[in-house]
C-alpha cells in the first residue's frame, strides 16, 4: 500500500483547503506544494459526488488527499475512505466517546467498525490497501467547542486518534463572542496553549487553521506540525482584493477576523 507520509511526518505538515466543489481547482492547489490538501464537506460548498472529483484530481498530485467530514457520521467518513481520502478531519469533537466513534468509524474490525468495500482506496492505495489501510489512514479530531476543551485530556488519550486539530473560529466564537482565528484574546491564547502543549506531550499531531501563510508559519513558530494557511476561498478574495486596490493604486481593504 502506498504509505502515508502524514503519519511519519518529521517536518511541519503544510495542509491545503478547498471549499470550492472543483476538480480543476482541487488540481491546481495539489501541484502547489502542500503536503496535503483536504476537501471540505463541511463548510465547503461540496457534496460527496464533488468530493470523489476532487479526491481523483488530487491523486494526481504529490499531494495527500484528506477530507473534512460535515460531523462524526460513521457512514459519511466510510464512503470518503473509500473514495480515496487517506485522512478524516472530523469537527466538533466534544468527548472521548465521540473521538472513539469517529476513529471506529476509519478503522477495520478488529480496530473499529469501517465497512468493506475499499472501491477507490484500492487504486489510490494499491491491492493490499484492505491490509494497511487501518495504520495509514490518519484521523485528526477537531477541538473547537467548550466541552472540547473541557475534555482535552481523555480526547488526545483516545487510542488510534493521530492528533488535533483546532477550529480556531468556532473556539474562539464560543470563548469570546466572536470568530477570529487569529483571536488574540487571553482566553483564546491560553486555550490554544493548552491544546498544543498537551497533544505535544501526548506525542499526537498538533495541528489549527489559520488564514494566511504568514500566520500559519508563527504558528509552526510556536510548536504546531500541522497547520492550514487558509481555504481557497479565503486566497481567492485576498487575490482578488489585492489585484484590485493595487490596480486602483489603494490601499489593501482590512480584512475580518475570521478570514473571510
Ligand atoms: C474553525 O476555525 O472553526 C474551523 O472549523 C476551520 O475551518
Ligand atoms: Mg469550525
Amino acid at each position: 500500500m502506498r504509505l502515508n507520509p502524514l503519519k511519519h511526518h518529521d517536518k511541519p505538515i503544510i495542509n491545503g483547503w478547498l471549499a470550492i466543489p472543483s476538480g480543476y481547482s482541487a488540481e491546481i492547489v495539489g501541484h502547489q506544494g502542500y503536503d496535503a490538501v483536504t476537501v471540505d464537506l463541511q463548510h465547503g460548498m461540496i457534496g460527496f459526488s464533488d468530493a470523489l472529483t476532487m479526491l481523483q484530481a488530487l491523486s494526481s498530485t504529490p499531494a495527500i488527499p484528506l477530507a473534512r467530514v460535515p460531523h462524526n457520521d460513521p457512514a459519511q467518513i466510510m464512503r470518503l475512505l473509500d473514495a480515496g481520502a487517506y485522512g478524516i478531519i472530523c469537527p466538533m469533537i466534544s468527548n472521548a466517546e465521540q473521538a472513539r466513534r469517529f476513529v471506529a468509524a476509519c478503522r477495520y474490525p478488529p480496530l473499529g467498525n469501517r465497512s468493506f468495500g475499499p472501491a477507490r482506496g484500492l487504486l489510490y492505495g494499491g491491492k493490499d490497501y484492505p491490509q494497511h489501510a487501518n495504520q495509514q489512514i490518519l484521523t485528526l479530531a477537531m477541538i473547537e467547542t467548550q466541552e472540547g476543551l473541557e475534555n482535552l485530556e481523555e480526547i488526545i488519550a483516545v487510542d488510534g486518534l493521530d492528533g488535533i486539530f483546532i477550529g480556531p473560529n468556532d473556539l474562539s466564537l464560543v470563548l469570546t463572542g466572536s470568530a477570529a482565528a487569529e483571536s488574540q484574546h487571553p482566553q483564546m491564547l491560553a486555550a490554544v496553549e493548552r491544546v498544543l502543549t498537551q497533544t505535544r506531550a501526548a506525542g499526537k499531531i498538533a495541528g489549527i487553521f489559520c488564514t494566511s501563510g504568514r500566520a500559519a508559519a508563527e504558528r509552526i513558530a510556536q510548536g504546531f506540525h500541522f497547520v492550514t494557511p487558509a481555504n481557497d476561498v479565503m486566497q481567492l478574495i485576498q487575490a482578488g482584493r489585492e489585484a484590485v486596490a493595487h490596480a486602483r493604486g489603494e490601499a489593501l481593504p482590512a480584512r475580518s477576523g475570521s478570514g473571510y
